[in-house]
């Protein structure tokens, strides 16, 4: 079954997403996520100029030979941008061939390892009382897990927290240069025991609390962290220290007992290296879209496996919902499923995507749809193009740019 067609679509319904659509000569089209927020253009470059030529008349149901054509061909491996084309590709062939199979990807992996997957909102407020209340709610929407990020005294805004900007939805044709913050490590350090043991209070000992520590401490104030969270009993502590270092995470696993999450910023399993072999972390949290498509967080979550890690596949709303549902077939299939990130897209997303995971009593289900179950409309997704929209910069108070 030959591929004819590879078109390349970037929409913005509120935020930036990349979709490439590879149509067969049967008629049947596939869907893959590429979007890379803050550097759409370049994937969309990437794919329409170095990929989409050479997809043209390849057999679609040659998905390994695609990626390893890709991977290796290209020479110049791994990184974000190339990554998140092959993701592209490698996803829409997974989704033609479960579509020709009749069957949902979660079938071709070999069949569901539980009822649904169990997924974390993102729980958020400049101060105590505005996060139990956002904790309230999340659990009124039926979540049965929270992320908690905090406003911190002395800071204006913080990433993650509502209103902040650069958090879902991204600002649409907002800043022509990216929003600065100011940042304050120990003021966040200081802060951020006193905001959990509010938490634990309020809604009692059982209900699983994350937190993102978004690469901005050393690793001996991510140990002190650690440390000073373990009363709290947190299911992870994520991104504690600059996820181009990971080696940084055996001293703070020398000193603590809270479980470690990392990987978004990752594009390759090589990433993960020393910290699965030396079991340094807990939970990986790479995404379907920047590791490489089904193929390789197949891969990633296999050796995982061998070290008793769980997955944690990284679902922020930028990420599409043909990324999220790649994310939630595999999540159902995989024995070593930990948790999944879930930030629900915007209704105007939804009128370009319409996917058709579910999320009740607190788990997603990818449903039974063949393929992945998502369709593009593309004559909406025509009324809204790109805008140029960035992620924020991070700097301390004397102006370095920090680590973020
Ligand atoms: C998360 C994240 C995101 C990222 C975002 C960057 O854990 O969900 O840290 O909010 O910052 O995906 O584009
Ligand atoms: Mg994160």
């Amino acid at each position: 079954m030959k591929i004819i067609a590879a078109d390349v679509l970037v929409t913005s319904p509120g935020r930036n997403f990349v979709t490439l659509r590879l149509t067969t000569e049967d008629g049947v089209t596939g869907l893959g996520d590429g979007t890379l927020n803050g550097r759409e253009l370049a994937v969309e470059s990437y794919l329409r100029h170095h990929v989409a030529p050479l997809l043209i008349g390849r057999d679609a149901g040659r998905i390994e030979d695609t990626w390893q054509y890709l991977y290796r061909g290209a020479y110049w491996r791994r990184g974000p941008v190339t990554m998140a084309a092959v993701a592209a590709v490698d996803t829409a062939l997974w989704d033609i061939k479960a579509k020709t199979a009749g069957m949902p990807l979660y079938q071709l992996l070999g069949g569901a390892s539980r009822s649904g997957a169990l997924a974390y909102g993102h729980a958020s407020g400049r101060d105590v009382p505005e996060i139990l209340d956002s904790v309230r709610a999340h659990l009124e929407r039926g979540y049965r897990a929270v992320r908690i990020q905090s406003g911190i005294p002395g800071l204006d805004s913080v990433y993650g927290v509502d209103g902040a900007p650069g958090e879902a939805p991204a600002p649409v044709g907002g800043h022509p240069r990216p929003f600065e913050e100011v940042w304050d490590t120990p003021a966040y350090l200081r802060h951020m025991p006193g905001v959990f043991e509010a938490v634990r209070a309020e809604f009692g000992p059982a209900l699983p609390l994350l937190h993102d520590g978004h690469h901005r401490m050393t690793p001996i104030q991510a140990a002190r962290l650690g440390k000073d969270l373990e009363p709290y009993d947190l299911f992870w502590l994520e991104d504690v220290t600059p996820a181009e270092d990971p080696t940084a995470l055996r001293l703070v696993r020398q000193h603590t007992t809270t479980p470690l999450a990392i990987g978004e910023v990752f594009n390759s399993l090589h990433d993960y290296g020393p910290l699965l072999g030396e079991r340094l972390i807990d939970y990986v949290r790479s995404a379907v879209t920047h590791v490489g498509g089904v193929t390789a967080m197949r891969k990633l979550l296999d050796l995982a496996a061998v070290y008793g890690v769980k997955s944690g596949i990284h679902g922020p709303a930028d990420i599409s919902p043909v990324g999220m549902a790649a994310a939630i077939h595999l999540d159902l299939a995989v024995h070593n499923f930990g948790i999944q990130e879930y930030a629900p897209h915007s209704a105007r997303t939804l009128e370009v995507f319409r996917p058709s995971y579910r999320f009740t009593g607190g788990l997603l289900h990818p449903s039974d749809e063949p393929g992945l179950g998502v369709e593009f409309d593309e004559e909406v997704a025509a009324r809204f193009p790109y805008e140029p929209a960035y992620l924020p910069v991070n700097r301390l108070g004397d102006g370095t740019v920090h680590d973020w």
